[in-house]
């Protein structure tokens, strides 16, 4: 079975995104998640995994996102990922229709190039709530969301938001119930130093914590 990490940046009502977009800008927060989402051991890559909307909210700049093999859904095979004229990626990107398709894709990391130490699902809400839904005995399982909690403000014009992963009260009290990791948990996982407790970064206060089930 091949185990997924969600990584996501939500506020307290689940707010991830606003017209197109990332609702806020927090160049600490952005770091973290580019140094876990890349941090692997020599001679392996993570591979991130997003939906169309998500690919196309990420820079020209930083696309494909460096240091990992992109693997991008969309149900339209014939999606450009880049434009004709950019210059050559640096990183492997690759195109699947549908979801199963790119988890196949996971479990056969050879043909992506390279061994896959760590597949995380980068969004957006629909990616999110597909792979939650996954259930533990089909070939995939998220068994671990990395979430950054944004406590304040509430930001509450949000016109995106990711599944109520705790608040799902099918979930609660059975086997499979989220439980949050202690910060030396997330640091042990991450393999570098997290800030620890509330972060504050232009009058926006958030928190680095680790879901397991
Ligand atoms: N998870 C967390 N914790 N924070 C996020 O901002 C986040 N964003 C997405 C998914 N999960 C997240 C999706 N959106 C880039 C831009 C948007 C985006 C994800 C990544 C991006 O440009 N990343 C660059 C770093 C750019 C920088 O350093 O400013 C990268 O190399 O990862």
């Amino acid at each position: 079975m091949s185990r997924l990490t969600i990584i996501v940046a939500a506020t307290l009502s689940n707010g991830i995104g606003q017209n197109g977009r990332l609702p806020w800008r927090l160049s600490k927060e952005m770091q973290y998640f580019a140094r876990i989402t890349s941090n692997a051991p020599e001679g392996s890559v993570n591979a991130v995994l997003m939906g169309r909307n998500t690919w196309e909210s990420i820079p020209k700049k930083f696309k494909p996102l460096p240091k990992r093999a992109n693997v991008v859904i969309s149900s339209n095979k014939q999606y450009e990922l880049l434009p004709a004229d950019a210059p050559t990626p640096t990183a492997p990107v690759f195109l699947h229709s549908n979801l199963d398709s790119a988890l196949d894709r996971l479990s056969h990391s050879e043909r992506l190039g390279a061994h896959i130490h760590r597949a995380f699902v980068i969004g957006g809400a629909s990616l999110y709530q597909e792979t939650l839904s996954l259930s533990q005995s089909s070939g995939s399982f998220v068994d671990r969301v990395l979430l950054t909690r944004i406590l304040e403000p509430a930001f509450e014009q949000c016109d995106v938001h990711m599944p109520d992963f705790l608040g799902d009260k099918v979930h609660a009290g059975q086997a499979d119930a989220w439980t949050k990791a202690s910060h030396a948990e997330l640091q042990e996982w991450a393999g570098f130093e997290v800030p620890e407790g509330v972060q504050e970064e232009n009058g926006v206060k958030y928190e680095f914590q680790m879901w397991i089930r």
